[in-house]
């Protein structure tokens, strides 16, 4: 049977586009000139793309339709397994660059030479939520680390908060199964604020510490470009010389911390759910290259023996002021992926992937990660060969005899694929360059036993809570209050406040009162009395860590029909000389044209751009522009909610009536300012440098 020639005569115009019209009015679009022609996977050329092949043009569709058949065959088989945690996620490329030689503590190659750059890939991710869910989730967030080093790849597959929830990794099923979606009702969705995961933690009171960390604003970052990342465990350090160092390594932004408010990240969620994803991107395209400092926390056993914690229980850290973190390095994100599939969502990383000079500790829990990451890349990408996916294969040169498996795209060539072999050919091992595991001195029963150095389960978590700033403890307090607000079997909150009463005794009051509780319950029973002790360790606060400027973050400009041409000009200067952005909003899409006749574009219209989306906003309409936008609702929820989220806001005279529809006019403080005129610019930029006027917040919020 032949196919049926199409009647392709109709020239069609869709706008700026020529098509050619098909039999049922459909369009076609046609190669011509040096367009390539379209193919099938096998190279085979098509001569339609918009209708499968039948019996007539209303008869049933023929087996023999290879080219539908294909087509339809590749797109049912495109999902691969998300990842079982950390499903959501974003990556970009990079590299790291060695400060200075660490020969004295560790052979690994990429430390060993000043200015020595060596290849990257970051992929940061939250945990609890399925691959669509909404970026601003309050979770942990992932910071994974793939450094494509010249002997092997070394992923370092940390976090942006520097302990976990559990110690021993044979719970890591339950309490992911507790923070995942309920299995019988199959919400809620990315969120942890439900009665399993709440009963999980009241049950396990070794997360203390990590509650404390995923209470905080440290859960709800502004941007992957202003979090931390931690590798939590103690790993070590090996030299030349086989001798061992403990090593915490830590990742500090450039442009310092920031977060953003809980009600923020509610609206952002539903206004932008792929806000940090966009952000990164963004910023990447626009040269704003992210950048993280490396440092290292250096230790001995001795101080090992001596430190107040067990330095393999990974929910313990070391303060800082205690050990220095040491700065060796930077890492920079300059390069987006070509395809989000290929490289992001096949990126297979391992905790033990390390090169020779980086070793394990015996911390339970990256014991644990050690067997189960290789056993998650079977799964999820198919085969054994995942190593030939390019994002996953080392940059430096390699050999071995491996062969065969699911899509092998290497295997050896030639006769041999073993050795010892006589041929004289093939790679072989070198007990010289090859990896040595640290020699360290093992012995013991073999017994299912916890540490008991690993109980005391309440110290840490009260030195996280009193070293923050009073914002900071009361944001600790507000969503506890919220997430608990959303278990519905008072048992478990009641269960959550004992803990909380082992913390501190202010905290576990505001939340019960925030509940409701009618009394207190007594204190849970803990395996070790809390500690009062500890000295506050202000590295702890995000907020005493500000950066102090405004770089790397983004204005909201507001503005209307008739608005101020120079007043808008100078302040856009003034945030590019910053190495900040801006975005316009204005009532359409279409822009809008200054007094002065010249035109601006919008970036959003009102509906698209509400103020959660900037991390301070300038409302600078005209008198006459102003009319219309009294009748806009979101107009008045932008200024409504800058406000309520302690933003600074910039105005012109023509923005009041918005303000005292929007019910802020009364409270005006210093972080409403007035631009009366262009030299009013440079005092707002300054300003801006502390993100948000934290004082407004009791005025604000309640509780
Ligand atoms: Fe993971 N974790 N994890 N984890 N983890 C995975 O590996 C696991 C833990 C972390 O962007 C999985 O490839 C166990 C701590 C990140 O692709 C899986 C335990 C920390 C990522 C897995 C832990 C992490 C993962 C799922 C208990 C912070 C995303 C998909 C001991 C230091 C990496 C995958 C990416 C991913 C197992 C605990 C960080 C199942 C058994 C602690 C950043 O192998």
């Amino acid at each position: 049977m032949s196919e049926t020639p199409k009647k392709l005569t109709d020239e069609a115009t869709m706008h700026d586009q020529k098509l050619r019209r098909g039999n049922g009015g459909e369009l076609h679009q046609v190669a011509e000139g040096t367009t390539p022609i379209l193919t099938t996977a096998q190279g085979g050329p098509v001569a339609d793309d918009q209708n499968s092949l039948k019996i007539g043009a209303r008869g049933p569709t023929v087996l023999e339709d290879f080219h539908f058949r294909e087509k339809i065959f590749h797109f049912d088989h495109e999902r691969i397994p998300e990842r079982v945690v950390h499903a959501r996620g974003y990556g970009a490329h990079g590299f790291f660059e060695t400060y200075e030689s660490l020969a004295k503590y560790t052979r690994a190659d990429l430390f060993q030479k000043a200015g020595q750059r060596t290849p990257a890939f970051v992929r940061f991710s939250t945990v609890a939520g399925n691959k669509g869910s909404f970026d601003l989730a309050r979770d942990v967030r992932g910071f994974a680390v793939k450094l494509y080093t010249q002997e092997g790849n070394w992923d370092l597959v940390g976090n942006n908060i520097p302990v976990f929830f559990i110690q021993d990794a044979i719970k890591f099923p339950d309490i992911i199964h507790a923070v995942k979606q309920e299995p019988d009702r199959a919400f809620p969705q990315a969120q942890s604020a439900h009665d399993n995961f709440w009963d999980f933690i009241s049950l396990t009171p070794e997360s203390m510490h990590m509650i404390m960390w995923v209470m905080s604003d440290r859960a709800i970052p502004r941007s992957f470009r202003f979090m931390e990342g931690f590798g939590v465990h103690t790993f070590r350090f090996v030299n030349n010389q086989d001798e061992s160092t403990f090593v915490k390594f830590h990742w500090k932004p450039k442009l310092g911390l920031q977060s953003v408010g809980w009600n923020e990240a509610v609206k952002i969620n539903g206004a932008d759910p792929d806000f940090h994803r966009r952000d990164l991107w963004e910023s990447i395209k626009s040269g704003a290259f992210p950048e993280w400092e490396l440092q290292v926390q250096l230790f001995d056993q001795e101080f090992a023996d001596n430190f107040d914690f067990d330095i393999l229980d990974a929910t313990k850290i070391i303060p800082e002021e205690i050990l220095p973190p040491i700065p060796v390095g930077r890492l920079v994100l300059d390069r987006m992926p070509d395809n989000f599939f290929a490289e992001t969502e096949q990126v297979a990383f391992m905790t033990q992937n390390v090169p020779p000079g980086i070793d394990f500790s015996n911390d339970p829990l990256l014991q644990g990660r050690n067997f189960s990451y290789l056993d998650t890349q079977l799964k999820r990408l198919g085969g054994p060969n995942f190593t030939h996916i390019p994002i996953n294969a080392p940059k430096c040169p390699f050999a071995n005899f491996q062969q065969d498996g699911h899509m092998a795209m290497r295997n050896p060539i030639g006769r041999v694929n073993y050795q010892p072999n006589s041929w004289g050919e093939g790679p072989r091992e070198s007990p010289d360059k090859g990896f040595r595991a640290f020699a360290d001195a093992e012995s013991g029963q073999k017994v299912r036993l916890r540490a008991e150095s690993f109980a005391d389960h309440y110290s840490q978590a009260r030195q996280f809570y009193i070293s923050q700033t009073l914002p900071e403890q009361k944001h600790i307090a507000a969503a506890l209050t919220f997430e608990l607000s959303k278990v519905k079997t008072p048992v478990i909150r009641e269960r959550v406040v004992s803990h909380l009463l082992n913390i501190d005794d202010t905290l576990a009051g505001k939340v019960a009162r925030g509940l409701g509780l009618k009394e207190l319950p007594s204190p849970a029973d803990a395996a070790v009395p809390t500690r009062h002790d500890l000295a506050p360790s202000p590295a702890l606060s995000i907020i005493k860590k500000g950066p102090q400027r405004f770089e790397g973050r983004k204005l909201g400009i507001l503005l209307t029909d008739g608005f101020d041409a120079k007043l808008v000009l100078t302040l856009q200067k003034a945030l590019l000389a910053e190495k900040a952005t801006f975005e316009i909003i204005t009532p359409t899409i279409g822009g809008a044209q200054a007094s002065d006749g010249s035109f601006v574009e919008g970036h959003q219209m009102i509906d698209g751009g509400p103020s959660v989306l900037y991390d301070a906003v300038a409302v600078l309409p005209s008198e006459s522009g102003m009319i219309d936008l009294l009748k806009e609702s979101t107009a008045r929820d932008f200024v409504a909610d800058a406000f309520a989220h302690c933003k600074f806001i910039a105005y012109t005279a023509a923005a009041l009536p918005l303000f005292e529809k929007a019910g802020i006019f009364e409270g005006l403080d210093e972080g409403v300012i007035l631009l009366a005129a262009p030299k009013d610019v440079a005092s707002f930029i300054e300003l801006l440098g502390n993100l948000r006027i934290w004082s407004r917040e009791p005025n604000v919020k309640m509780k």
